[in-house]
């Protein structure tokens, strides 16, 4: 996903873009509509392919479509997305027209300096938008690559272990990610099981308090980290040397399991140095009984199927840019005044968690 540039650079690049263009003219009048014609044609590339930067909310996955709309709200960026298309085929019509008219005209200059008055005006009025999608973008590109892969989400207090869990089991370096809302690194591994790869997504900086000290952020998030699960991992350290009583820990397995409906699977840590009675065991520092717990997990992997891939979110998406910008956002009312396209409700959530 590139950077989404500000109005004045779209601008800045686009006019020198067409001041070469410019250059190849000998005559000046037709060197005066071949700029406009260029300019136009300029700002209309560079907004298309800012579009292009961003996948289609449809069709990436659940994960990031949820994680997207609980940050910025998905409907509010197809619209700043619709803004610039807008602009975008604005910008060339205008470009078009004014080069049109240039050809017949003996006063090329002033055409050529409105061309590029009207330019200027229509790209600073999507300038807000162009802001808020850098701004999401920032977000985005640093968000985990959660696949549509057989996935488990590892939960627990903090220190129990769950990140060594996840380095342990993975085949590769697991990637490291952020969520915009814990300061923690968050750890996504994969495990190539023959030509099937398993994903462990772990759960940072969001479980470590009580329910009802949560902000709406982290209830969404955590219900967004859920419902990508298809077996949760809870992990418990009954050595409390995480700091936190086995009474709270068990207190959060009950409001993880209420959260779900896919397996979840307990296991205790930390094995070297204390066994719990009950429970499964393992130690992530020397290994002990890591395996069986795979094996649990896979006890609960559907049988193999072909499944699409989600879609990177950080990768652009082929795109043909018609079809861009004929999707828009917007509608033109009988003066020819821009106005959005009336709201679509939002559909409630399938699973809110302790709301
Ligand atoms: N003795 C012992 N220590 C362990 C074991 N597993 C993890 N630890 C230690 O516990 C601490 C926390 O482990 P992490 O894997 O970072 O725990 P975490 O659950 O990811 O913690 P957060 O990321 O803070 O939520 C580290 O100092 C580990 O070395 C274990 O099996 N035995
Ligand atoms: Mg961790």
């Amino acid at each position: 996903m590139p950077t989404v540039p500000t109005a004045d650079e779209i601008l800045d690049r686009s006019f020198r873009r067409a001041a070469k263009k410019m250059k190849e003219k000998d005559n000046k009048e037709r060197a005066n509509e071949e700029f406009v014609r260029a300019v136009g044609a300029a700002v209309h590339d560079r907004l298309v392919y800012i579009i292009r930067g961003f996948p289609e909310f449809d069709k990436i996955s659940p994960f990031y479509r949820e994680m997207t709309d609980i940050l910025f709200g998905v409907e509010k960026i197809k619209q700043s997305l619709g803004a610039v298309g807008w602009a975008a085929k604005h910008t060339k019509m205008v470009g078009n027209q004014i080069a049109f008219q240039s050809r017949k005209s003996e006063e090329t200059l002033v055409l050529r300096k409105r061309a590029v008055a009207r330019l200027a005006s229509m790209v600073h009025q999507i300038n807000k938008d162009l802001l808020f999608l850098n701004e999401v973008r920032n977000v985005l590109r640093k968000l985990p690559n959660v696949e549509e892969a057989f996935t488990i989400v590892i939960a627990g207090y903090p220190n129990v272990g769950k990140s060594s869990f996840i380095r342990r089991v993975s085949s590769a370096d697991p990637e490291v990610a952020s969520y915009p809302f814990t300061t923690k690194g968050i750890i996504v591994g994969h495990r190539e099981m023959g030509r099937e790869r398993i994903q462990f997504v772990d759960t940072p900086g969001i479980l470590d308090r009580p329910a009802d000290e949560r902000n709406p952020i982290e209830k969404q998030a955590l219900s967004a980290m859920m419902n990508v699960a298809n077996v949760i991992l809870f992990i418990i350290d009954p050595s409390e040397h995480c700091g936190y009583p086995m009474e709270v820990q068990l207190r959060l397995l009950e409001e993880v399991k209420g959260m779900v409906n896919v397996p979840v699977i307990i296991v205790a840590n930390k094995s070297d140095l204390v066994t719990a009675d009950g429970y499964a065991t393992m130690s992530t520092a020397d290994g002990t009984g890591v395996d069986a717990v795979l094996e649990e997990i896979l006890t609960h992997k559907p049988a193999p199927e072909v499944r699409t891939r989600a879609v990177d979110i950080r990768s652009s998406l082929p795109q043909e840019a018609e079809d861009i910008v004929a999707f828009d956002g917007f509608i033109e009312d009988e003066d020819g005044v821009r106005k959005p396209k009336p709201k679509k409700a939002r559909k409630p959530r399938t699973k809110p968690v302790n709301s």
